[in-house]
């Protein structure tokens, strides 16, 4: 079939594929720095454990493990990803060198991130960020709700480095910087104090949001967490910690990440809930399983889901699409461009539908014909559809990628030891 064919039968349903296209192209989608060299980071010994609840697993030959590796490996993703790519860093990806040595994190300045500033100008890319709250000796393991002033202050002083990092980025790239909070802190055991944490924890996100920014260009977040390994019994920002403490600040938005959550429960229903309310809101895509929250984003059920309601809700320019995984274990690039590509088919494949007929048959309680059309999706030619929206980006079509990340590892990857 040809994509001509396959557009006839979408516009048969009332469905403009072009438009879907063109639409899909100016979505930015965060592209996580920290699938390249698994969570480490240059400001810490790069053998120390991860921790705050995460993990990576595998020994996957070919980390990056400079700066000028990891863009190098980033700008091999850029090459094979359809869709417009947005930067997200970690503030431990900060860059020292003989003019700027290292610092500590509450000590981070912006000049620390004026190579990645370089490196987007270059590329035309925007940047969210993420201040670090985790590998690192001052975690105690808590870090912003830490019952020890010292440790807590010097948190709150990262965070609010944050804040100045993330108000350089917005302004030296003209995009608005996403500032997504996330800290690992909580128990392994059984606390005999849930609301001592909680009480320090907000008071630490008064503090580092009492650092001045611009609301219109920087958009702090709030990521809440159900457990994590290692802190299996209880976690300070919970889903209800963080939906609150969004709702108590016209400045600060919620970030739900779809591996935090019980297994049987899904962010693609929250999405409505929190746009009910908000005119923002965020999200890491993930693929939880089991205990892990942070596999390789697939084209499964809830990627697709996500992105329906993103689409039904009206959402592309009112949520902030990130993605959020680490896999270690098999060719780091192939799981970034993995990812990054299922994600555009979800949001394209969202696009196709006929979300107006589906809105009307639901109102008029029409379920038969509804289950039937919402079935029918499933086997329309979407493939020819994806093809063209890869073409139109001027980049590979399913199958012609692979065989450049085969020769990127021969070439590159495999002579990192
Ligand atoms: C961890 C959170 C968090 C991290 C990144 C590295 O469970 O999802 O977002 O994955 O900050
Ligand atoms: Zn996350």
């Amino acid at each position: 079939m040809s994509y001509a064919e396959a557009k006839a039968r979408y516009a048969s349903l009332g469905v403009d594929t072009d438009a879907a296209i063109a639409r899909l192209k100016t979505v930015p989608v965060a592209l996580h720095c920290w699938q390249g060299d698994d969570v480490r980071g240059f400001d810490t010994d790069p053998n120390k454990p991860l921790t705050g609840g995460i993990q990576t697993t595998g020994n996957y030959p070919g980390r990056a493990r400079t700066p000028e590796e990891l863009m190098a490996d980033i700008d091999q993703v850029i090459r094979l990803v359809p869709g417009q790519v947005k930067m997200n860093l970690h503030a431990s990806y900060a860059i020292f060198d003989e003019e700027n040595p290292w610092v500590d994190r509450d000590k981070l300045e912006p000049k620390h991130f004026q190579k990645w500033v370089d490196f987007c100008k270059e590329r035309g890319l925007g940047c969210d960020f993420n201040p670090t709250f985790f590998s690192h000796p001052n975690c105690d393991p808590l870090t912003l709700s830490s019952p020890n002033e010292q440790t807590r202050k010097f948190w709150v002083e990262h965070g609010k480095a944050s804040v100045r990092i993330s108000q350089y980025l917005a302004e030296e790239l003209g995009q608005p910087c996403v500032m997504n909070i996330w800290t690992g802190d909580g128990f392994k055991n059984v606390p005999a104090d849930r609301i001592g944490p909680r009480l320090r924890y907000k008071q630490s996100f008064d503090e580092i949001l009492s650092e001045p920014f611009d609301p219109e260009m920087v958009y702090p977040c709030a990521e809440s967490k159900v457990f994590g390994i290692g802190v299996e019994s209880y976690t300070v920002g919970s889903a209800e910690w963080c939906l609150k403490y969004a709702a108590s600040r016209p400045d600060c938005i919620s970030l739900m990440d779809n591996g935090h959550y019980h297994p049987t429960e899904v962010v693609s229903d929250k999405i409505s809930a929190i746009l009910a309310y908000d005119k923002k809101m965020a999200l890491h895509v993930t693929r939880g399983v089991r205990w892990d929250s942070d596999h390789v984003v697939l084209f499964d059920d809830e990627t697709k889901e996500l992105c329906k309601e993103i689409v039904r809700c009206d959402g592309l320019d009112k949520v902030f699409i990130a993605l959020d995984y680490f896999d270690a274990s098999i060719n780091r690039i192939s799981a970034w461009v993995t990812g990054f590509r299922n994600l555009q088919k979800a949001l394209l494949f969202a696009l196709l539908e006929p979300n107006a007929e589906l809105k009307k048959l639901q109102d008029e309680g029409n379920w038969t014909k509804l289950m039937v059309m919402l079935e029918e999706q499933k086997t329309m030619p979407f493939g020819e559809i994806w093809d063209e929206y890869c073409r139109v980006c001027g980049k590979p079509v399913d199958g012609a990628w692979f065989p450049e990340i085969e020769k990127y590892e021969q070439e590159v990857l495999s002579k990192r030891h």
